[in-house]
C-alpha cells in the first residue's frame, strides 16, 4: 500500500517542496510538489533514493582516535558522543568563556535551532558561509535599500527582459527560478546573459555578452550612463524615493557605452541596441543581482551598480519587477514562535569583529573567515571550540592547509553532517544527521507574494543509527544545561509550540505539506512605499552616510581587472546542474552522470600549449597543483580558465570521490583572507594558475 508524504528536498539549499510516495519503510517515487512546482525536480532531488541506500555516510556516531584527518574513528554511541562533546565545551566555557565557542550553519529556514544552541550557551559567535557565496551583494543591497540579499524577490514570469550577470540560471538551479526563466522565453520576454563563458544559461538567452573577466563593474557603469543619457530612467520614482541622483549622474559621465564596450570586449553597438531594448520594456525590467558578482575585488560596487540598475528602471513593487516579499503579518498572521526570541542576547563582542571592528557589516552571521585569524592571534579573545552544522568550511572556503593551521589552536571540532565532509575528516567528533527524507524539520515561513508555511516530513525511518537536527540540538542542550530554552521533547510538541501563535495546527499540512497564507498574490502601494526601504534616510541611497562614516566611497571610480601576470590565467569556477557543491560528488547516481570535473581553456591558449581535448593538464598555483583532464574551447575568453567546484576529495571512505577530479579551493592559495573591505566577499576569483601538459598522459605526443 503507498502512502503520500509531503515533505522537502535537501539535496541542496534550495529546499524544494516534494511529494514523496512510500511503501512501507521504502521511497517509491519521488516529484515536485505538484501545487508549487508542477512536479518537477531536478536531477540531484531525484538522486535522492541513491543517498538513503549509500553506505558511505556516517552511519553512527564517530570520535576521533588518532591524529586530527589520520582517518581512524572510534564508532559510539550518541550518549558517549554527546558526554564527550559536553566534557570538551565544559572545559572550554570554564577557561576562556562562552565566547570561545563558534556555530556555523548553512543558513536557511530551519536556523533558529542552531543560533539558539550557540546563543543559549552565551555565545555571540553564529556565523555562515556566506563570505564566500553572496556577502558582497548582501551588503551591496543593504547599502543602497537597507534591505539584505533577500530584500526582494523577483517576478521573472512577468518580465518583459531578465539580465544575468554570471548568474548562470538553468545550471545553478532553483527549480522555481528556472521554470520562471522558461515560461518567460515562452512569453516572448528577452533573456541578456553576461559571462566569461558560454553556458547551459547563455545558449538559451537571446543575447550573449562575453566579456573579460572582471569588468562587470565597467559594463553596468555603461549601462547606467546609457540609461540616463537617453532619458530612459523612470524619474518620477527616482525623484520620489532616492538620494543622490545628480551624484550618480555626474560619477557615471565618463563611462560612456563606447568606453564601457571597449572595456569589456563586446561590441559598442550590441550593448546600445541592448540599452534602447531595456528603455523601452522598463519596468518589466529585471537586472538579478545574483552570487557570481561577488567573487572580484570591486564586486560589491559592480553589485551596487546592478541594485542602482533595478532602480532607474523603476522595477519595484511592479508585476514583472521586484516584488517586497511579503510576510504573516502582511496576511493578518503572526509569525511562527521562535526559539531564538526567547533567549537573552550575547552581550559580548564577535569575535570576526563584525558589529564593532567592521561596522558597515550585517552582524547577523558575520564573516566565517575572520574566526581564522582570531583562532590565530587571540585577537580579540581565543577561539577553542568549532560547531559545524550543514557546513564544509575546507570545501567552502579557500586554502584548506591555512584553514587547519588555525583550526589546530582548537581544543573540539564538532561536524554535523549526513555525509564525511572534508571538515567532518579532520574533526573530533562526527554527529551523523538523518538525510532529509529520514527525518521532520522544523516549520518553516517562505516569504513571497503569496507568504506560506512549510514543513518537512520523514518520509522513511533512518536507516542508520542517525538523528534528526532538532533532537541532536535539544541532546546538546540538555547536557549543556540550557534545555529551558528546547521546550519540547518531540516535534509533535515542537511544531506546536512554534505555531501557536499562528492559529494554525500542524494537521493543516496534510493535504498539501504547506500552508498558503494568502489566496491572491500581495502588492503594497507602489505610491506609498514611505518605510519599506531600511537605509538611514529612508531612501534608496545612490550616495550613502553610512558607508562614508566607514571611509568608503558610495561610487568607486573603476579600475581595470590586474592582467594575468606572463603565462598566467585567472582560475574561475561555476556549478554543475547534477551535483551541489562538494557533498552530491559521491552520490553514487550523480557520480555517474559526471564523476569528475575538466578545465575549459580557450582553444587558441591551448594550441600555444600544445594542450589537445581530452589531455591530462597540471593546474599550478602558489602551494598546489592539480591534474584533470582539458576541455578546448573557443566558448570561454583566453585569460580565465574554468572548472565546476566541489571535485578533488580526499575523504577516503567516498571511494567514489576520492582524489577524483581537481579542487578548486586547494589553488586559491593566500586567499583565505583576501576579502573586499567594502562587501566582506572573499577575492575567490582573484586568483592565478599556469597550465601545462601533464607528464601523466597515457599517451606521450612526441614532436620532432
Ligand atoms: N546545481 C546546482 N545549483 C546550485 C548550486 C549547486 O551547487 N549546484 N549552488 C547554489 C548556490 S550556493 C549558489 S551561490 C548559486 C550560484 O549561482 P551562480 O552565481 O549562477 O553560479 P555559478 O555556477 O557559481 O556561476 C558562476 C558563473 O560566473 C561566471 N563568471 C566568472 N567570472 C565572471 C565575470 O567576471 N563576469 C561574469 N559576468 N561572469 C563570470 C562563470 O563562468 C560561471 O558561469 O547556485 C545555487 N544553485
Ligand atoms: N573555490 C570555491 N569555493 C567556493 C565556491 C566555489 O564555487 N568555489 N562556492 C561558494 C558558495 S556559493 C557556497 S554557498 C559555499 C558552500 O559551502 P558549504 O556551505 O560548505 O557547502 P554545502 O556543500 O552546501 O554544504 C556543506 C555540508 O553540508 C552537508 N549536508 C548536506 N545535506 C545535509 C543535511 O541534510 N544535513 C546536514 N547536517 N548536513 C548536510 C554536506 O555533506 C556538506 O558537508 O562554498 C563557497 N566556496
Ligand atoms: S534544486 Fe534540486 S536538489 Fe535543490 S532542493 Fe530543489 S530538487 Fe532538491
Ligand atoms: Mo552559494
Amino acid at each position: 500500500m503507498s502512502e503520500t508524504v509531503w515533505s522537502m528536498c535537501g539535496m541542496c539549499s534550495v529546499r524544494c517542496p516534494i511529494k514523496v510516495e512510500v511503501d512501507g519503510n521504502r521511497i517509491k517515487w519521488l516529484e515536485g510538489n505538484p501545487h508549487l512546482l508542477g512536479g518537477a525536480l531536478c536531477a540531484k532531488g531525484s538522486a535522492g533514493v541513491a543517498l538513503r541506500n549509500d553506505r558511505e555516510r556516517p552511519q553512527q556516531p564517530l570520535i576521533r582516535d588518532g591524529g586530527r584527518g589520520a582517518g581512524k574513528w572510534e564508532p559510539v554511541s550518541w550518549d558517549t558522543a554527546i558526554e564527550y562533546i559536553g566534557e570538551k565545551l565544559d572545559i572550554i566555557i570554564d577557561r576562556y568563556g562562552a565566547r570561545a565557542v563558534m556555530l556555523s550553519c548553512r543558513g536557511g529556514p530551519f536556523m533558529d535551532l542552531f543560533k539558539t544552541f550557540i546563543h543559549g550557551l552565551g555565545s555571540p559567535n553564529f556565523t555562515n558561509h556566506d563570505s564566500a557565496c553572496g556577502r558582497n551583494v548582501h551588503h551591496a543591497s543593504l547599502s543602497v535599500y537597507g534591505l539584505g540579499r533577500k530584500g526582494f524577490i523577483y517576478d521573472i514570469k512577468n518580465s518583459k527582459h531578465l539580465v544575468l550577470f554570471g548568474r548562470n540560471i538553468f545550471a545553478s538551479l532553483r527549480i522555481a527560478e528556472a521554470n520562471q526563466v522558461l515560461d518567460m522565453l515562452d512569453n516572448g520576454g528577452s533573456l541578456t546573459y553576461v559571462d566569461v563563458r558560454q553556458s547551459l544559461t547563455g545558449i538559451k538567452a537571446t543575447r550573449f555578452f562575453q566579456v573579460r573577466p572582471g569588468t562587470d563593474y565597467a559594463l553596468a557603469l555603461g549601462m547606467i550612463n546609457g540609461i540616463i543619457k537617453a532619458d530612459a530612467y523612470d524619474k518620477e520614482f527616482v525623484d520620489r524615493y532616492t538620494t543622490g541622483f545628480n551624484q550618480l549622474a555626474s560619477f557615471v559621465e565618463p563611462y560612456t557605452p563606447e568606453w564601457a564596450a571597449k572595456e569589456c570586449g563586446i561590441k559598442a553597438k550590441k550593448l546600445k541596441d541592448f540599452i534602447s531594448e531595456v528603455s523601452e520594456q522598463a519596468p518589466q525590467v529585471i537586472f538579478h543581482p545574483g552570487w557570481m558578482l561577488s567573487r572580484y575585488r570591486d564586486s560589491f560596487y559592480a553589485s551596487r551598480a546592478i541594485h542602482i540598475l533595478n532602480v532607474l528602471m523603476g522595477n519595484i513593487e511592479v508585476k514583472g519587477g521586484q516584488l517586497f516579499p511579503k510576510g504573516p503579518g502582511d496576511c493578518g498572521v503572526k509569525g511562527l514562535r521562535s526559539l531564538d526570541s526567547q533567549v537573552p542576547k550575547p552581550e559580548e563582542k564577535r569575535a570576526d569583529g563584525v558589529g564593532w571592528k567592521y561596522r558597515h557589516f550585517d552582524k547577523g552571521p558575520g564573516l566565517f573567515h575572520l574566526f581564522y585569524d582570531a583562532m590565530l592571534t587571540e585577537d580579540p579573545y581565543p577561539v577553542k571550540g568549532v560547531i559545524c552544522y550543514r557546513h564544509d568550511p575546507f570545501n567552502c572556503f579557500p586554502d584548506p592547509a591555512a584553514q587547519k593551521e588555525a583550526l589546530d589552536n582548537t581544543d573540539l571540532l564538532v561536524s554535523i553532517d549526513t555525509h564525511y565532509s572534508e571538515f567532518g575528516w579532520y574533526s573530533d567528533v562526527i554527529l551523523p544527521e538523518s538525510m532529509y527524507l529520514e527525518r521532520d524539520s522544523i516549520v518553516a515561513t517562505q516569504k513571497g507574494p503569496k507568504p506560506r508555511f512549510i514543513v518537512r516530513r520523514k518520509a522513511v525511518d533512518p536507516k542508520f543509527d542517525t538523528k534528526p537536527a532538532w533532537e541532536i540540538f535539544k541532546l546538546l542542550a540538555d547536557r549543556m544545561n540550557i534545555g529551558q530554552y528546547f521546550p519540547y521533547n518531540s516535534i509533535e510538541e515542537l511544531w506546536q509550540w512554534q505555531l501557536e501563535p499562528t492559529g494554525h495546527t500542524i494537521e493543516e499540512f496534510e493535504g498539501k505539506g504547506f500552508v498558503s497564507l494568502a489566496d491572491e498574490p500581495i502588492m503594497y502601494d507602489r505610491d506609498n512605499l514611505d518605510g519599506k526601504f531600511k537605509t538611514p534616510s529612508g531612501k534608496i541611497e545612490f550616495i550613502s552616510q553610512k558607508l562614508a562614516d566607514a571611509g568608503l566611497a558610495s561610487l568607486k571610480p573603476y579600475e581595470s581587472p590586474r592582467k594575468a601576470p606572463k603565462g598566467n590565467f585567472r582560475l574561475i569556477f561555476g556549478r554543475s546542474p547534477v551535483h551541489a557543491h562538494g557533498h552530491t560528488v559521491n552520490n553514487p547516481l550523480l557520480n555517474e552522470l559526471m564523476p569528475e570535473n575538466s578545465l575549459w581553456i580557450n582553444k587558441r591558449a591551448a594550441a600555444k600549449l600544445g594542450i589537445s581535448e581530452g589531455d591530462l593538464v597540471d593546474v599550478i598555483s602558489a602551494s598546489s597543483i592539480g591534474t584533470i583532464k582539458a576541455h578546448v574551447t573557443e566558448f570561454i575568453h583566453p585569460e580565465a580558465v574554468y572548472t565546476v567546484h566541489g571535485f578533488g576529495r580526499q575523504v577516503p571512505l567516498q571511494s567514489r570521490a576520492y582524489h577524483a577530479g581537481m579542487s578548486d579551493q586547494k589553488l586559491q592559495s593566500g586567499k583565505l583572507m583576501d576579502m573586499d573591505p567594502a562587501g566582506g566577499g572573499l577575492c575567490l576569483c582573484e586568483v592565478f594558475v599556469t597550465v601545462r601538459r601533464s607528464t601523466k598522459n597515457p599517451k606521450r605526443r612526441v614532436e620532432l
